[in-house]
């Protein structure tokens, strides 16, 4: 077995689209209604994917909105972002649009690129309630270079879904496991 890996990834995001709901659905197999917004937590999961063991520290921000100056802290040791917004909230995909901007000027100077993943959360909710289509979330990702999946965090598999594909992302940049194909399918 190889030695395990350590992993930092950020969940960044407009309040209320769902961030905590999906880490913890992740971490503990459960959907919690109420948590608290404005608290910033990082929780710590281990998983295994394809036999490499990783240990993973997952910061659920306490959510971002555009005028949102970024801490410094947010560019150190952060193998990935997962930058979240809700299907039922066009504020929140524009706002999801403005913190990839600053991670840019932030991140984008020390590295190539920041790597994220783009995830539209509440795919759960009736096509009534949906306002940003899956395409629409697909082509931002796309613009950006970026992996894109929908998710519901009342549904774990989606969930876990989510977290393991930041993780392939990042090893792919390393030149490792290939990701599957972006996807609008549910999974
Ligand atoms: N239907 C549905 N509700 C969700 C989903 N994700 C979060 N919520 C609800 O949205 C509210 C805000 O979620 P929360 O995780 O606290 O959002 P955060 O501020 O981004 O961390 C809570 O009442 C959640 O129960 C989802 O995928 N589907
Ligand atoms: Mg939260």
């Amino acid at each position: 077995m190889p030695q395990p890996k350590s992993r930092k990834i950020a969940i960044l995001g407009y309040r209320s689209v769902g961030k905590s709901s999906l880490t913890i659905q992740f971490v503990e197999g459960q959907f919690v209604d109420s948590y608290d917004p404005t608290i910033e937590n990082t929780f710590t999961k281990m998983i295994t994917i394809n036999g490499q063991e990783y240990h993973l520290q997952l910061v659920d921000t306490a959510g971002q909105d555009e005028y949102s100056i970024f801490p410094q802290t947010y560019s150190i040791d952060i193998n990935g972002y997962i930058l979240v917004y809700s299907v039922t909230s066009n504020k929140s995909f524009e706002v999801v649009q403005v913190i990839h901007e600053k991670l840019l000027d932030m991140v984008g100077k020390a590295q190539r690129h920041p790597l994220t993943c783009d995830v539209s959360d509440w795919c759960d909710v009736s096509l009534y309630s949906r306002v940003i289509s899956c395409e629409e979330g697909k082509s931002l990702a796309e613009s950006w270079n970026a992996a894109f999946m929908e998710s519901s965090a009342k549904e774990n598999q989606t969930a876990v879904e989510v977290f393991k594909r930041m993780i392939l992302e990042a090893e792919k940049l390393e030149g490792g496991v290939q990701p599957g194909k972006t996807s609008c399918s549910l999974m």
